[in-house]
Parts: C-alpha cells; sequence; structure tokens
C-alpha cells in the first residue's frame, strides 16, 4: 500500500525497510533509517515501509489511526475549525487522506493567501496520562510549521500552574530551517498570566524520511522522544493531571520564518497516530 509514496518521498535516501519479516523466522525490527535492501540468491527483496508493530512493552494500546481509507475516520478526527491562525487561515481541505495509508496535512496558497490543515480529537478522544507517538515526514522549508500537540481546553484557567490543564507540543517545527525540532509547555492561559518551556534541539535527521515522535506523559513528568531517542524531561507547571485531545496541525507565521520562500503546496505525511495507557 505505502511503496509508492516511501519511494516518491524518499529522497536521496532510498527509505527501504531494515529488515525481512519472514514469520517465524526473522523478528521484525524497529530501526527505519539507513536501511540496506536484503538480498536472497540474487533477487532483491524488499519490504517498504513496514509499519511498526503497535505493540509497546508495559503500555496498552488505546487509540490508534493508520490513516486507511479514503476519507478522514470522523469517529477520531474533526477538522479544526476554518480559524484564521497567524498568517493563514486553517482549511479543510488541506487536511486529507491520500488513499494509500496517509494523512496529508498541506500548507498552500491561493490569490496571496495561505491556507494550511488542521485535525483534532476534541470530544472523541481524550485521555491523561499515557504514551503518545506519531509517525510523519515532515516538510523543511521556511515561512509555515507543523506539529503533532495536545490540548485541554482547561489550559485558559489561570492559577493552579498546568496541572489545571496544558498544551502540550510533542513536536513542532517553526525552526526547520535550523533543522531543529522544538517541544513545548504552555498554560495559565495565553495573556498576561502565561507560562512557556521549552526545549529546541538540532536533529538534521528528523527531517530525512519518516520520524517517530514519542512523549510519555506520567503524574511526575514529561518525557520527550525523538525517533525513540529521549530529547527532553520536565516537570514544569507541575504536570497536568486533566485529559488532552490530539491535534495535528500546520500553522503559517513569521516565527517560522518568509512563507514567500516556500515552495507551496507543501505536505506533511503522517503514516500512523498511537496512543498507550500505562498496564497497572
Ligand atoms: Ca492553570
Amino acid at each position: 500500500m505505502k511503496r509508492k509514496n516511501s519511494l516518491t518521498h524518499g529522497g536521496v535516501w532510498l527509505r527501504l525497510i531494515t529488515c525481512l519479516v519472514i514469520i517465524g523466522i526473522l523478528p521484525a525490527c524497529s530501526s527505519e533509517k539507513n536501511v540496506q535492501p536484503i538480498h536472497d540468491g540474487g533477487e532483491e527483496l524488499i519490504v517498504v515501509d513496514a509499519p511498526k508493530s503497535s505493540e509497546r512493552e508495559g503500555w496498552t494500546l488505546t487509540f490508534e489511526d493508520t490513516f486507511t481509507g479514503e476519507k478522514l475516520d470522523d469517529k477520531k478526527w474533526g477538522h479544526a475549525p476554518e480559524w484564521k491562525r497567524h498568517n493563514g487561515q486553517w482549511s479543510d481541505k488541506d487536511a486529507y487522506l491520500d488513499g494509500d495509508g496517509q494523512l496529508i496535512i498541506q500548507i498552500s496558497e491561493k490569490e496571496g493567501n495561505y491556507y494550511s490543515g488542521a485535525i483534532r480529537s476534541i470530544g472523541l478522544f481524550e485521555q491523561a496520562y499515557g504514551y503518545y507517538e506519531i509517525r510523519a515526514q515532515l516538510p523543511i522549508e521556511e515561512g509555515y510549521w507543523t506539529a503533532f500537540w495536545l490540548m485541554s481546553d482547561s489550559v485558559h484557567q489561570v492559577g493552579g500552574e498546568g496541572k489545571d490543564g496544558t498544551e502540550i507540543d510533542i513536536f513542532e517545527t517553526p525552526f526547520a530551517r535550523y533543522n531543529k525540532i522544538d517541544h513545548a509547555l504552555h498554560w495559565d492561559g495565553y495573556e498576561k498570566d502565561h507560562r512557556s518551556v521549552g526545549k529546541s534541539t538540532i536533529i538534521p535527521e528528523a527531517y530525512k524520511g519518516f520520524t517517530t515522535f514519542g512523549l510519555e506523559w506520567n503524574e511526575d513528568e514529561y518525557i520527550f522522544y525523538v525517533d525513540d531517542v529521549e530529547t527532553w524531561r520536565t516537570s514544569a507547571g507541575g504536570v497536568s493531571q486533566v485529559p488532552a485531545y490530539l491535534k495535528i496541525t500546520a500553522e503559517v507565521g513569521d516565527w517560522a520564518g518568509d512563507i514567500r520562500s516556500a515552495k507551496l503546496p507543501a505536505q506533511m505525511v503522517v503514516d500512523y497516530v498511537r496512543v498507550y495507557e500505562k498496564k497497572d
């Protein structure tokens, strides 16, 4: 299902899967970068972009979307309202399934106006604590950023630190042009009492092919991962104790640089989203 896209988006890296999964002979393996073709008697046997198993030791899967089918699953997601956002506007038509197993979050331009895709699980799936993971291929131009984040409407409640609601940005890419991946927390609204902390890490590999971004959120701290490597650990704001919904978005804004240099439409390609809760 995913061969065409994987090869198309592979660029100079041939996105070949690390392992042949021959049931009972070779175990599945999870690393998807720096992959070599596997030869068998002169014939190249290649499994492209085999999905990583959804099993996670010590965790129970509570939400999964692999974005198969032709239409976004309305039992899991809705489009975010077509609000104006910074220098652009969210637009339903810029968040869609490609029919080949992937979600597309697009950034587009029409008559000098900029649009981007955004979906969210508000009212459909909300959870406190757990492990949250997205696998996506990110665009790397200026003028827009992509993000996977968790949101609670109670983030607007001033006081109580972030314990009564925190915006948790599992990843965002305002500094893609510097090869940076950003994580951030926001709480106590977005006005004068707004508090925020963040971590920015230079990870060029994150912009090459598909990358996983993960968050463990437990009662004591948040732990952020890029391709299963820990990038930030914090308990800032006291750690939110309330359920949050998922958001996958792109936005256009000066923060990310000059949109006029971007080749549009541009796309973030999302392979899957998975959420887990810790087993007792
Ligand atoms: Ca608060």
